[in-house]
């Protein structure tokens, strides 16, 4: 037998157990030894049912991942999937009770195949989903075809198309899980398969219709659903046609035309990129020098200072996490302003059903409010957030390295200082470490790791597992000016405020972001952050003699600082706000000081296409990407592609701005980037990297 499903019969009942480590994905030999596995007890007289259960920590993650990169057309794809559709029929067909027992996840593959089984037992925790959509795809093992028929059309297209999974409970409410089990779940399973065998009943999925008036409601589902996507990602549209096929067509033809629907998508540039995706956001977590047995600190208890927007953010993460956190302010007003925020924040949850009072109550009581250093010495970790100062900054590690333990990790919340400085104020710098979190920092998923020049191994590899814990994407970077994210940043806005002096309305800048596929685009999400900011961040770098992008300084966003427009939480910025309301209302002003400016700089204002826009932004990313991955600021570039999506919103589908530069090519983007140079200056440098890629004809990434 093989070693990826192994065989044994328990009280008369077959069980085969799938072992492909870490997840059970659907790899290479794997179907074609469970399929080996099902024959065999299907002819085993010793076994009246059968029980298909993972081993490990889940039942199956669905199809390796690695194999659609084999797919180089759609023919191929098609190829493929005729087996797979076959066999998936064949265990359908299994003469005896055949049982699906689930723990951890059934996600994709491995929900199609829990649903090819007659029956599905979960664990309590466990949980089902049709994934495909986050990487590009849709089911393609039939699962747009069964699903719908257990569950109905409306869970289907919910499923399919927001790839989010489903609890036991809800599964079991949906019709798509049998039975929950509380105790343990393979003798639960047995015991269902054996009264499943004494009852004689074995249900195939494929064999349940539609009435009439199923079919009409899964009809208008399926439009309401199209009505409410954006033309872009494609792969949700495709997961509706599929399951629209199985309302209309017979099981064995909506299948062919799923298949079809998934080999599009599957060779489609849009699932190339979630795909990379999806590895890179595992692969940021690995550190070239770190080595995977470096040890680490496990962080039971943290402090953060600071209650600000950013300090409470960090302290409602950690205890989200249900760990401990003291929340330290200077005085007790600010403290009690901070708390009022987080509480805020919570009741908000609570009021929109996403947390119950309970867990409000427990995890508030996780966050301790204090305005002195007491119990500084019993924790793991303090998180610095204080104001972006570099006096207080270097004050506020000088005292964190004499209240905390030696072997404390000293976290800093900066987004632009040099954490080098306060790695020498706290007297222990090899503890000192950049933890960069994003406004909101309890939502936002993304955590810079900014590494020192002594940051120690161990407090990296601390900071990676913690950001996991966290619930973050965790990337390590170097500490340059704003880091990675920032750096990007500073670009991404230069460009855009000369846009606007050129003669780019605010409103079309952002409309061609937002078709882009960004949820918000560089003014409107300025003016959700706040002017302010970056208007201090300016102030402070004027004060030292640098700026924070290459090239002429825009003064409209300083002039709407002076005026006091700081965006949202002021009722205007970059766009006026009335009462109460976040809509984003052009105002004639920003205009009339976009034509101030270009007059100063002597710039004739003209009418700029929507594609320049989007080939001035994307380029100016590019090019500074190249740079920041040229100087070791960055791993890899697929770490920028990381941080650029969870930071700042860049379509996940489009892959991020390391990932779009190959798709565009970069030869066009090299000549992009010279182009600009011959029109606006030379402020538009080739990063060198980029002029030596070209010239060697390479590709960032290979297919
Ligand atoms: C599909 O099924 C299409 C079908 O309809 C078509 C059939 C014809 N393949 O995430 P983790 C690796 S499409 C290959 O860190 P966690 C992962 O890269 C698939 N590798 O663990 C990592 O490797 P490494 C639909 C996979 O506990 C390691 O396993 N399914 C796959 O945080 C651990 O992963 C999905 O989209 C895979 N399918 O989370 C589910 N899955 O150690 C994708 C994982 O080298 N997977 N790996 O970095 C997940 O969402 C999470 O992995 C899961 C566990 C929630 C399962």
């Amino acid at each position: 037998m093989s070693e990826l499903v192994h065989y044994e019969v328990r009280d008369r009942v077959a069980v085969l157990t799938i072992d492909n480590p870490p997840v059970n994905a659907l790899g290479p030999g794997v179907w074609e030894a469970i399929d080996e596995a099902v024959a065999r007890a299907s002819a085993d007289g010793a076994a009246d049912a059968i029980v298909l259960v993972g081993a490990g920590s889940t039942f199956i993650a669905g199809a390796d991942i690695n194999v659609f990169k084999l797919l180089k057309t759609p023919q191929d794809s098609m190829d493929r999937s005729a087996g797979t559709h076959a066999l998936l029929v064949r265990w359908e067909d299994a003469p005896k009770p055949l049982v699906a027992a689930i723990h951890g996840n059934a996600l994709g593959g491995g929900l199609e195949v829990a649903m090819s089984c007659h029956y599905r037992v979960a664990a309590k925790d466990a949980k089902v989903g049709q994934p495909e959509v986050n990487l590009g795809i849709i089911p393609g093992a039939a699962g747009t075809q069964r699903l719908p028929r257990l569950a109905g059309a409306a869970t289907a297209i919910a499923m399919c198309t927001d790839g989010k999974p489903v609890a036991a409970a809800k599964a079991k409410a949906a019709g798509i899980v049998d039975e929950v089990v509380d105790g343990d779940l393979l003798t639960g399973a047995i015991a269902f398969a054996k009264a499943r065998a004494a009852a004689g009943e074995r249900r195939q999925t494929r064999e349940i219709g539609f009435d009439a008036d199923a079919k009409a409601a899964g009809l208008a589902a399926c439009e309401k659903a199209r009505a409410s996507l954006r033309p872009e990602p494609r792969a949700p549209h495709a997961a509706i046609d599929a399951i629209q096929a199985a309302l209309t067509l017979p099981f064995d033809q909506g299948s062919v035309r799923e298949r079809e629907l998934f080999a599009e998508r599957v060779v489609s540039t849009e699932s190339k990129a979630l795909r990379h995706l999806f590895f890179a956001e595992r692969e940021a977590a690995r550190v070239a020098d770190v080595k995977k047995d470096t040890p680490t600190v496990e962080i039971k208890r943290a402090a953060v200072v600071g209650a600000g927007t950013m300090g409470g953010g960090i302290a409602m993460s950690y205890a989200n996490a249900g760990i401990p956190v003291l929340l330290k302010e200077v005085d007790d007003a600010a403290l009690q302003r901070g708390l009022a925020t987080i509480r805020k924040n919570y009741e908000g949850s609570v009021a929109k059903g996403r947390l119950t009072p309970e867990a409000y109550e427990r995890t508030m009581a996780l966050i301790t409010p204090t305005t002195s250093y007491d119990g500084f010495d019993a924790v793991d970790i303090v998180v610095e957030a204080v104001f972006e100062n570099m006096d207080l900054k270097q004050r506020t590690f000088a005292d964190l390295g004499r209240v905390t333990r030696p072997d404390c990790v000293l976290a800093s919340n900066t987004s632009t200082l040099d954490i080098d400085v306060f790695a020498q104020a706290s007297g222990r710098p090899a503890q000192v470490v950049g933890h960069h979190f994003f406004s909101p920092a309890n939502v936002m998923k993304l955590l810079e790791i900014v590494r020192g020049k002594e940051t120690s191994a161990s407090v990296v590899a601390s900071s990676v597992k913690l950001g996991k814990k966290l619930a973050k994407v965790p990337v390590v970077v170097g500490n340059c000016f704003g880091f990675v994210a920032n750096r990007m940043l500073a670009y991404y806005m230069r460009e855009a405020y000369l846009l606007l002096e050129e003669g780019a309305p605010v409103e079309q800048v952002d409309r061609v972001l937002m078709d882009f596929g960004l949820p918000v685009g560089p003014f409107g999400m300025q003016d959700i952050a706040g002017i302010d900011v970056g208007a201090r961040i300016r102030q402070y770098l004027a004060s030292v003699g640098q700026t924070r992008a290459e090239g002429p300084q825009s003064e409209v966003p300083d002039r709407l600082f002076e005026m006091g427009r700081y965006g949202q939480k002021t009722g205007a910025g970059w766009y006026r706000y009335e009462p109460g309301s976040r809509e984003r209302i052009p105002d004639p002003l920003v205009e009339q000081l976009a034509a101030e400016a270009a007059a100063k700089r002597g710039i004739a204002r003209r009418k700029v296409g929507d594609d320049e826009i989007l080939a001035r932004i994307a380029t100016a990313l590019a090019n500074e990407g190249a740079r920041v991955l040229e100087d070791g600021f960055a791993q890899r570039a697929s770490d920028i592609d990381v941080i650029y999506c969870y930071g700042f919103g860049f379509p996940r589908h489009r892959g991020g701005p390391m990932f779009y530069a190959d798709t565009v090519g970069l030869p066009t983007v090299l000549a992009r980037v010279r182009e600009y140079r011959a029109r606006f200056g030379d402020y538009w440098k080739p990063a060198p990297l980029l002029e030596r890629m070209v010239a060697e004809g390479r590709r960032l990434y290979q297919d």
